[in-house]
C-alpha cells in the first residue's frame, strides 16, 4: 500500500506528544495503511522535535516508514495527504483576544500558503491550535488552490465531552449516546446542542431534565477545557489528541447510516442560514475520503437558536479582526 503523508505542527509540543504515537500507530488510518510523519515546530524547538523523532523511532511501529522533522513549512508539507495544525502561539499574560488572533492568524496565512504550494492537492486539514475556526478560515484564504471544503477546524473535544456528560447523567455508557453536534465556535460560546442528542437511540430530553440540559450541561461543556486547565495546571492533551484523531476519521471513513458528527467547516451555501465566509461547526456526515456535507434539517428551538446567534456574533468579530489577513 502506498504510504500516506500527514503532517503534524506544534510537533514538540504537548498534544502532539500523545497524537504523533496514535498515528504511528494505526489509530487514525488503521492497520494496514503505512505512514510517513512529518513534524513542523519553531526553529529553537528543532532539537525538541529531534527528541520527539527518536521516541518515534525507538517505538518500533510496524506502519511507520519515515519521520521528517523541520522548521519551515514548505519543506514539512511536501506532499503531505493529511495535516494536523496543531502548533500555536498560547496567549501569554495581559494578552488580550485580539493580540492572540492577530500572532496567530499570521502563523496560519504562512501555513494556508505552504499548503497550497507544497501539499497534496487532495490534503484535508484539520485545525486544532487555537483560536482554531478562525486560524482555519485565515488558511483556507491563504490556500487558493485547495477546496475550502478540504479544511475544518476541531470541536470534536467539545463533542466527546458532551457524550460523556450525557451517558454520565443518564447512567449509560458512553456508546449509548450518539448525534451530539456542536454548533458554531471552539470557544465558551460553542453551543452544545442536547436537543437532536439521542441516548439509546431516543431523544436525550425525554430521558434528561430539561432545566439541567440547559444550564448546568450547557455550561459544563463550555467551561470544559478551563476545568481541566484548573485540574491539571495544563491545558487537555491527550483528550485532545484522541479527539483530533477521531475528527480526521470521521471525515476519512464513511459516517454510519443516519449517524452524525460534529466539525467546524466553511459556511458557504450551509443549510442553517450561518452568515457565509465563516468556520462553523455543524452537524455533518461523511462519504469518505473527505467528502462530506453538512446534515440538513435538525430541530433548532428558540433555545438553540438564541445561543446558535450569540456564537455566530462571535465568529463575525474574530472574522473583522483578521479582515487584513483574508484574501
Ligand atoms: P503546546 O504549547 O504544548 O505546543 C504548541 C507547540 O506549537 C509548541 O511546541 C510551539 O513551539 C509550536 N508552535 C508555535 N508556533 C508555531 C508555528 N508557527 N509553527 C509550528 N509550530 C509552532 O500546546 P498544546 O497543548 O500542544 O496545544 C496546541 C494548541 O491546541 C493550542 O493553541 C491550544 O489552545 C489548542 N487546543 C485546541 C483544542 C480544540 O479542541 N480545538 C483543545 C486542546 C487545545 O487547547
Amino acid at each position: 500500500m502506498k504510504i500516506k503523508r500527514i503532517a503534524v505542527t506544534g510537533g514538540a509540543g504537548q498534544i502532539a506528544y500523545s497524537l504523533l504515537f496514535r498515528i504511528a500507530n494505526g489509530d487514525f488510518l488503521g492497520p494496514n495503511q503505512p505512514v510517513a510523519l512529518h513534524l513542523l515546530d519553531l526553529p529553537q524547538f528543532e532539537g525538541a522535535l529531534k527528541g520527539v523523532q527518536m521516541e518515534l523511532d525507538d517505538c518500533v511501529f510496524p506502519l511507520l516508514k519515515e519521520v521528517k522533522v523541520g522548521s519551515d513549512a514548505e519543506e514539512v508539507f511536501g506532499g503531505v495527504h493529511y495535516a494536523f495544525l496543531v502548533g500555536a502561539k498560547p496567549r501569554g499574560p495581559g494578552m488580550e483576544r485580539k493580540d492572540l488572533l492577530a500572532d496567530n492568524g499570521k502563523i496560519f496565512v504562512g501555513q494556508g500558503k505552504a499548503l497550497n504550494n507544497a501539499a497534496s492537492k487532495d490534503v484535508r486539514v484539520l485545525v486544532v491550535g487555537n483560536p482554531c475556526n478562525t486560524n482555519c478560515l485565515i488558511a483556507m484564504h491563504n490556500a487558493p488552490d485547495l477546496p475550502r471544503t478540504s479544511f475544518h477546524a476541531m470541536t470534536r473535544l467539545d463533542q466527546n465531552r458532551g457524550v460523556f456528560q450525557l451517558a454520565q447523567k443518564a447512567n449509560v455508557h458512553t456508546t449509548e449516546v450518539t448525534h451530539m453536534t456542536i454548533w458554531g465556535n471552539h470557544s465558551a460560546t460553542q453551543v452544545p446542542d442536547f436537543l437532536n442528542a439521542k441516548i439509546h437511540g431516543g431523544p436525550a430530553v425525554k430521558l434528561l431534565d430539561r432545566k439541567w440540559l440547559e444550564t448546568e450541561f450547557v455550561s459544563i461543556i463550555q467551561k470544559r477545557g478551563a476545568e481541566v486547565i484548573a485540574a491539571r495546571g495544563k491545558s487537555s492533551a491527550a483528550s485532545a489528541a484522541n479527539a483530533a484523531v477521531g475528527a480526521l476519521k470521521a471525515i476519512t471513513e464513511p459516517t454510519p447510516h443516519g449517524q452524525w458528527f460534529s466539525s467546524a467547516v466553511y459556511t458557504e451555501n450551509n443549510p442553517y442560514g450561518i452568515d457565509e465566509d465563516l468556520v462553523f461547526s455543524f452537524p455533518c456526515r461523511s462519504k469518505g475520503q473527505g467528502d462530506f456535507e453538512i446534515v440538513k434539517g435538525l430541530e433548532i428551538d428558540s433555545f438553540l437558536k438564541e445561543k446558535i446567534a450569540i456564537t455566530q456574533k462571535e465568529l463575525m468579530e474574530e472574522r473583522d479582526l483578521v479582515r487584513g489577513l483574508l484574501k
